[in-house]
């Protein structure tokens, strides 16, 4: 049994579609537990150093301009396997390629607009949890 944590975002598309509830419950249904909770809007800068991994991208520039075009709720979610369990729940990066009863076939738009955000790795998890909620 590993108990871990990991980072999740709820993006500002799903804010929009006011379904900040819908997800929530679906991570307390799969048995994470929300141990830290802070809605905010992301300056360019933090939206920027969040996915400082992706900055060589072509898609960098409207990852940024997305993340910051509205509020966010940044969470940590607490849990056995939270990680990959987490990264379950949301589905493909797509919308379009993610499985049925996911986070992201039930309330992404685009491979932009994908609703959330989830750690990748442990040490992901480690860097983004520190990055908004310190050690
Ligand atoms: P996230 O970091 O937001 O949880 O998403 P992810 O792990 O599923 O995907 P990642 O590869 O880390 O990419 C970060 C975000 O960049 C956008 N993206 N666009 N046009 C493209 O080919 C492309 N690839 C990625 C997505 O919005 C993705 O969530
Ligand atoms: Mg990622």
């Amino acid at each position: 049994m590993a108990i871990e944590r990991t980072l999740s975002i709820i993006k500002p598309d799903a804010v929009a579609k006011n379904v900040i509830g819908e997800i929530v419950t679906r991570f307390e249904k799969a048995g994470l537990k929300v141990v830290e909770m802070q809605m905010k809007s992301l300056s360019k800068e933090e939206a920027e150093g969040f996915y400082a991994e992706h900055k060589e991208r072509p898609f960098f520039g409207d990852l940024v301009s997305f993340m910051t075009s509205g509020p966010v709720v940044v969470q940590v979610l607490e849990g056995e396997n939270a990680i990959a369990l987490n990264r379950d729940l949301m589905g493909a990066t797509n919308p379009k390629d993610a499985a049925e009863g996911t986070i992201r076939r039930d309330f992404a738009e685009s491979i932009d607009a994908n609703a959330v955000h989830g750690s990748d790795s442990a040490a992901s998890a480690e860097r983004e949890i520190a990055y908004f909620f310190g050690k």
